[in-house]
C-alpha cells in the first residue's frame, strides 16, 4: 500500500497491476503459509489479499464463486457429497449449499488464518460455514485427497495462483487425485487462470487433464478485480458423454434470480464460448 492505494504487482502479470483505493487496513498478519491482508476499499467493500494477490472483494466475488460452483454442480445429475479444496473465505460453500440435494460439503483449506479472518471480517462469504451439511478440515489439499478414493460427486478447487502454497494444485498428479476421489459420473472445476495472461499454462493444464479425464472443457467468467478482468475454470467429468456446456439441472428463472447474482443457465453455456485466439490454443 502506497499513498492510500493497494497495488497488485506480481511477476505473474508483468507490466500491469490492479489498483484499489484503501479506506483503512483492517488486519495484517503473517500466517504459517502466507501474508494475509484485509483492507476496506473505497468502492469494492472488504478485500482479502494473500501474498499481495487479491483473492476476493465484497463487490465482485459472487461472479467467481457462483461460476466455479454452479458450472460443476449443475453438470451433475444429483450431487450429494461435495468437496471444496481451498476456498477458505467460505464463498464457494455458500454457493454449494444452495443445492438442496447436498448432504455433505467438506472444505479443506491449508490456512486456518483465512477461515478465521473471513468469519470475522467477511460475513457475506463466511455465511457458508453456518450450514449444517458443512465440515471443515485444515490442511494441504493435495495431501487430503491422497486418502480419498471414490467418495465425492463434485470437487471444486478454489485455489490461489500457482506461485505459493497452491503450486501442486496446478500439476498433473493433482488431477489424477481429483479423478480418483470422484464417484462414477463425478465432475470437478478448478481455478484455471486467465486466457490473456496464462494461455501456455492453461494449454498445458488442459492437455494434462485430457490424459486423465475423458471430458475436459475450459470456461471463464468476468470479474473486475482479478488480473485482466477475467478468470477461467477447468471443468472435467468422468463421464465421456456428458455435455458440460448444457446444464443438466437448472433452477426456474424466478429461483435463479433469487439465488444468484451472476449465474444463469444461459451464461452456463456462454462461459464455454472462447475467442479465436484461445480456442485455437486450447483445441
Ligand atoms: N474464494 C477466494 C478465492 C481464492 S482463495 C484461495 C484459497 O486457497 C486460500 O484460502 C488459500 O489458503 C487456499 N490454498 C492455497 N494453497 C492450498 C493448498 N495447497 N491446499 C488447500 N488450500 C490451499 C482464489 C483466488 C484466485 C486469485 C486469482 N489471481
Amino acid at each position: 500500500i502506497k499513498d492510500g492505494w493497494f497495488r497488485e504487482i506480481s511477476h505473474m502479470w508483468p507490466g500491469q497491476a490492479m489498483t484499489l483505493k484503501v479506506n483503512q487496513v483492517i488486519h495484517h498478519e503473517k500466517s504459517l503459509y502466507q501474508d494475509v491482508l484485509i483492507f476496506e476499499s473505497t468502492d469494492y467493500g472488504m478485500v482479502l489479499v494473500l501474498d499481495n494477490v487479491i483473492q476476493a472483494t465484497e463487490r465482485d466475488e459472487f461472479s467467481y464463486q457462483e461460476m466455479i460452483t454452479h458450472l460443476a454442480m449443475n453438470s451433475h445429475p444429483n450431487p450429494k457429497k461435495v468437496l471444496v479444496i481451498g476456498g477458505g473465505d467460505g464463498g464457494v460453500l455458500r454457493e454449494v449449499v444452495k443445492h438442496e440435494c447436498v448432504e455433505e460439503a467438506v472444505l479443506c483449506d491449508i490456512d486456518e488464518a483465512v477461515i478465521r479472518l473471513s468469519k470475522k471480517y467477511l460475513p457475506g462469504m463466511a455465511v457458508g460455514y453456518q450450514h449444517p451439511a458443512v465440515k471443515t478440515h485444515i490442511g494441504d489439499g493435495f495431501k487430503f485427497l491422497e486418502e480419498k478414493k471414490g467418495q465425492f460427486d463434485v470437487i471444486i478447487t478454489d485455489s490461489s495462483d500457482p506461485d505459493g502454497p497452491a503450486e501442486s494444485l496446478f500439476q498433473k498428479p493433482y488431477f489424477q487425485l481429483l479423478h480418483d476421489a470422484l464417484r462414477e459420473g463425478g465432475v470437478i472445476t478448478t481455478q484455471a487462470e486467465n486466457q490473456w495472461l496464462h494461455l501456455p499454462l492453461i494449454t498445458q493444464l488442459k492437455k494434462d487433464c485430457k490424459t486423465i479425464f475423458p471430458n475436459v472443457e475450459y470456461a471463464y467468467t468476468t470479474i473486475p478485480t482479478y488480473p485482466s478482468g477475467q478468470i477461467g475454470f477447468m471443468v472435467c467429468c468422468k463421464d465421456a458423454n456428458r455435455d458440460l456446456k448444457t446444464p443438466l439441472r437448472s433452477w426456474s428463472a424466478e429461483e435463479e434470480e433469487k439465488l444468484c447474482k451472476y449465474y444463469n443457465k444461459e451464461i452456463h453455456s456462454a462461459a464455454y464460448v472462447l475467442p479465436n485466439f484461445a480456442r485455437k490454443a486450447l483445441q
